[in-house]
């Protein structure tokens, strides 16, 4: 199928893009577009030329799937120079998204004419890349240094209408862009091509003068989080502001080559296709209608997960077993939702629909036409039995029975009702209406319907699922009770909670594990660990943890934990009592201290993850490695310019983390340490 076609309508030369699915510039289609551009400007007597694209999108970027191999010609800088040296006018009729190369075309025209709704950026630092077709060159000399900057290193696109305030588009249109697009060159004549032409035109001293560049650098150094294509982007950009256009493509041109293989550029691209990859539905089943969704349990996770269903516009009836639990919820659910209209999120009438969507019940009984109840009861097996026994003799035939337990055994839950084959997981991570993630959890007797009608749940609600197969925690719980682990013995070793927190937040990783224990609630854990069989995990890790529950110091929802929290400003510090605790734990333990260095803290809990994630993948609990990378990138605050634990691991090289790994094995907690096939098979294999 043709990557491009023309069609000349009222004198002008339309240029269609057709690749689907995102009309990517592959090389096919710089190819062609070369190609047709030149051939009018040498052959043709159109008085104008439009791109423009078939289906959904204009073009959404570079293929990255041709990232990591040789460069292949016409380089889109120089398909982009032919368009800009057109002898005619060429103009961009923008529908969608036109993003990272598309956007580079765009600028390239003469003109851009944008359909009401699209959206226009440069994202490639979200790439671990700078853009490397001209963007940081053209687009400060068209909307002036300061918005440029934001747009490039912020990897934000903007609306339409934004775009227009800004001067990136020429016009807006509610109508057909391509018509809007031909009437608009009626206007244009090739005389005023020089100053359309963005390469010709120098960034203006005054924006230069006052653009502050320090201040913004701060932002994007905070907002980069560590990754270092943002900063790169910064620096390309304040260095070749007032440089001739020529020197400034040449000095972006090296700096993309040089990103673009860096193992931060090579992680990004892993997780941007990662999410794209999980929650594919098994290919022989048929989701079920969704029209009514029923929660039981109105706390925490029941309101955030009732929400998440009224945001996509779903009603959903939502039980407690009291007016008092209700009114709890009520009173949660105004309170989130007022929050969101005074931070702008949205507006009166969106929380007035979506409250009404909500509608509040004792009992089961409203429940009997849901067609998807999630229970967010209790995290206890007997209360969550004895729910789904009752859901079982209310629900109607079909109806999904999912459980938004974040560690139990669905099979026993499954097992408490007459059909298992309609029970599944949907492990929810809080707050619910806000976190992507959800750990799709499907039991030995869950169907493939039954899996593809909560797949669907999740992707009309805008979330990340992933699937998972039944054990205590799924996969991202189990994966975070052995990095809990070693950061519990590196404490007793020698480490700080602070020290330990400290180095991982450095790492990367939005909080370190013992502020996201104080976070979580310290006794949550505790209660956990009490139903836990004994020998299933490490006592001497949480001993501390057990000490501060005990005393009543809960973590942030106490006022103290690990940290000690203001309960105004909720800023925290080292709480006197912990290190009191974490002597009195070490004497008793016979534990000799030593010095504990941020790069051991970071190995031994990095290695934890990987190899735990290598165990689940060889017990068949999740299928591949990049699922897991997603759950830990956007459950667990894991940096996703790392790629994920298992990207991470795969950056060290499989033979050396065995290697580490065997190490441990030989250590005071060896038991914890032993390596799975799978890990050894990928060690030998690379
Ligand atoms: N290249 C190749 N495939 C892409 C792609 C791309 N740029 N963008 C999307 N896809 C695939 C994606 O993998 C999925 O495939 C399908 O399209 C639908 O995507 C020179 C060097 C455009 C907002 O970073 O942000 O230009 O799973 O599920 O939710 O300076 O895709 O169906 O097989 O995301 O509707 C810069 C990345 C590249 C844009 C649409 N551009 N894409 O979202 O669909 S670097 C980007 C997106 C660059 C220049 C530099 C989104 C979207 P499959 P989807 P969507």
């Amino acid at each position: 199928m043709a990557v491009l076609s023309s069609e000349n309508r009222s004198g002008v030369l339309i240029l269609w893009i057709d690749n689907p699915p995102v009309n990517a510039l592959s090389q096919a289609v710089r190819s062609a577009l070369l190609n047709a551009i030149s051939k009018e400007c040498d052959e043709g007597n159109n008085t104008a030329i439009i791109i423009a694209c078939r289906g959904r999108t204009f073009i959404a970027g570079a293929d990255i799937r041709e990232f990591g191999k040789p460069p292949a010609e016409p380089y889109l800088p120089d398909v982009i120079a032919a368009i800009e040296s057109a002898s005619k006018p060429v103009i961009a009729a923008i529908h969608g998204h036109a993003l990272g190369g598309g956007l580079e075309v765009a600028l390239g025209c003469h003109y851009r004419i944008a359909a009401a709704g699209s959206q226009l950026g440069l994202p490639e630092t979200n790439l671990g890349i700078v853009p490397g077709a001209g963007g940081t060159q053209r687009l400060p000399r068209l909307i002036g240094a300061v918005d440029a900057a934001e747009m490039i290193c912020g990897g934000k696109p903007v609306s339409a209408e934004k775009a227009l305030e800004l001067g990136l588009v020429d016009k807006l249109t509610d109508d057909d862009v391509v018509s809007t697009a031909i009437s608009y060159s009626l206007n244009v004549t090739k005389e005023t091509l020089g100053y359309r032409r963005l390469s010709e035109r120098k960034v203006s001293v005054d924006d230069i003068l006052f653009s502050n560049f320090d201040k913004i650098e701060k932002k994007i150094q905070k907002q980069a989080k560590g990754a270092t294509a943002p900063l790169e982007a910064f620096s390309l950009i304040r260095k070749t502001i007032d440089m001739p256009f020529t020197e400034g493509k040449n000095l972006e041109r090296e700096t993309f080559l040089k990103l673009a293989g860096t193992t931060e550029a090579k992680a990004l691209r892993h997780i941007f296709f990662a999410e794209r990859g999980v929650g594919r539905a098994p290919s022989n089943s048929n989701p079920r209608k969704l029209n009514k969704i029923g929660v039981v349990g109105a706390g925490t996770m029941g309101v955030g997960i009732a929400m998440t269903f009224a945001d996509a516009g779903y009603p959903v009836s939502l039980t407690d077993i009291s007016e008092e639990a209700l009114g709890r919820g009520k009173f949660r659910l105004r309170s989130l939702y007022e929050s969101q209209v005074k931070r702008g999120r949205i507006s009166e009438r969106d929380r007035e629909s979506r409250t009404q969507l909500i509608q509040f019940s004792v009992g089961y009984d409203v429940l009997a036409d849901a067609d998807l109840i999630i229970e967010a009861a209790f995290e206890a097996t007997d209360v969550k039995c004895s729910v789904f026994k009752k859901l079982d003799g209310v629900a109607k035939r079909g109806a999904v029975l999912a459980t938004n337990t974040s560690y139990l055994d669905i099979n026993v839950i499954a097992e408490a009702t007459s059909r298992p084959q309609d029970v599944l997981g949907l492990h929810y991570f809080s707050p619910a209406n806000v976190m992507k993630l959800v750990e799709v959890v499907r039991g030995q007797a869950t169907s493939p319907d039954t899996l593809s009608t909560a797949l669907t749940a999740a992707k009309v609600t805008g979330k990340i699922a992933v699937i998972a197969g039944v054990c205590h925690g799924f996969i991202g719980n189990r994966m975070l009770r052995a990095y809990v682990r070693e950061s519990g013995l590196m404490m007793l070793e020698g480490a700080l909670p602070s020290e330990v927190d400290r180095a991982l937040t450095d790492f990367g990783m939005s909080m370190g594990p013992f502020s996201v224990a104080d976070l979580a609630g310290l006794d949550i854990g505790y209660k956990a660990r009490q139903e836990m069989q004994a020998g299933s995990f490490e006592p001497m890790a949480t001993a501390v943890h057990d000490r501060l529950v005990e005393k009543g110091h809960l973590g942030q929802k106490s006022g103290a934990g690990f940290y000690r929290y203001n309960d105004k400003t909720r800023a925290n510090s080292p709480h006197p009592i912990v290190e009191d605790l974490i002597a009195m734990v070490r004497k008793e333990a016979g534990v000799k201290t030593r010095l504990i260095s941020s790069e051991e803290i970071v190995s031994r809990t990095m290695l934890a993850l990987i190899n735990e994630g290598c165990w689940i993948l060889e017990e068949k609990i999740s299928e591949r490695m990049s699922d897991i990378d997603v759950v830990y990138v956007h459950g667990y605050g894991f940096p996703r310019w790392r790629g994920g634990p298992m990207c991470y691991g795969e950056s060290i090289g499989w033979a050396k983390v065995l290697k580490q790994i065997q190490k441990h094995v030989n250590g005071p907690y060896g038991r914890w340490w032993n390596p799975s096939q799978y890990i050894k098979k990928l060690a030998n294999d690379h």
